[in-house]
């Protein structure tokens, strides 16, 4: 797929507006690493979508299950119980939002499309169940295939890597293969290179300094480094919730070397961070 290619996903006309996309963050889980807790109730959940949607966030990215390193899995039965009473919340008070949901687990993936998600969100890129391609392909919706080395439970233990960049950059051709051959159509195929994902400090640093080679690949990219513990180790802040101005720097550079999509907690602070970048690059690419 060449990289002029224009579709809603990549043109940003999926999430309501054109150009970089913030995605919102919506975890409604007792135990995510920065907001663990707080959205548990639908009624609260649905407040902080409205919110995110308020400053700006095009999509909502929402997760019943927490994949920080040495987090254990939920059951599906647990996970549709947190997520399906939020998605139907969110959209009674909000119809016009893009949900998309954070699973590998085709069950609730379908779930979740049949009470209105518009969009697939899988890190282990349709590798953990066999039936999620289906899933996808029969709702013809967005697909987002992200890079994970290992699991969640041990993926920080020396993760190592000969080339990360190549190593991400292929696996994530791969997965996009698959993800065709399997019926998906290609315009709806997003990458997401997995910071913090069984990588450590080096590995996510190389990974963003190259995200061009992954950009390459043609279909449109996602990064997910909002909070995330390497932010922590280079600023020193410990508490994730402090995270934002460093999280800024991550997508306003990804933004620069050609990611499209932003998964991130500060809604307001990455979309004008991300509002101002594009208005400077806005003179190079016109
Ligand atoms: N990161 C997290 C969860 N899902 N999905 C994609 N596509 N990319 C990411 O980088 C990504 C993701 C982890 O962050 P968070 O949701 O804040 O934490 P937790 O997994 O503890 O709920």
């Amino acid at each position: 797929m060449g990289r002029t290619a224009q579709n809603a996903v990549r043109d940003g006309t999926l999430a309501g507006g054109t150009g970089p996309v913030v995605v919102g963050i919506l975890n409604v889980t007792p135990d995510s690493f920065s907001d663990g807790g707080d959205f548990l109730d639908p009624e609260a959940a649905a407040e902080h979508a409205a919110t995110m949607l308020d400053e700006g966030a095009g999509i909502l990215d929402l997760g019943g299950e927490s994949t920080r390193p040495g987090s254990d899995p939920v059951s599906q039965e647990e996970e549709l119980r947190r997520v399906i009473p939020v998605i139907e919340r969110v959209l009674t008070v909000r119809q016009e939002a893009v949900i998309s949901v954070d699973t590998y687990r085709a069950g609730t993936a379908a779930a979740a499309i049949e009470a209105g998600a518009r969009i697939i969100n899988d890190v282990t890129a349709l590798r953990s169940d066999p039936r999620m391609a289906s899933v996808v392909k029969e709702a013809a919706c967005p697909v987002i295939l992200m890079h994970m080395k290992g699991e969640p439970k041990t993926m920080q233990s020396e993760p190592h890597y000969e080339d990360v960049v190549r190593e991400v950059r292929d696996f994530l051709a791969r997965r996009a293969e698959y993800a065709v051959s399997a019926g998906i159509g290609p315009e709806n195929v997003i990458v997401d290179p997995g910071i913090g994902f069984g990588k450590n400090l080096e590995h996510n640093l190389t990974l963003l300094r190259n995200l061009d080679a992954i950009v390459d690949l043609g279909f449109p990219v996602l990064i997910g480094a909002s909070r995330k513990t390497f932010i922590g180790r280079i600023t020193g802040v410990q508490e994730a919730r402090e995270r934002a101005f460093g999280t800024v720097a991550t997508t306003v550079l990804a933004y620069e070397r050609g990611a499209t999509f932003f998964r991130v907690h500060d809604v307001r602070a990455n979309r004008e961070a991300l509002a101002v970048a594009e208005a400077v690059l806005d003179t190079l690419r016109r």
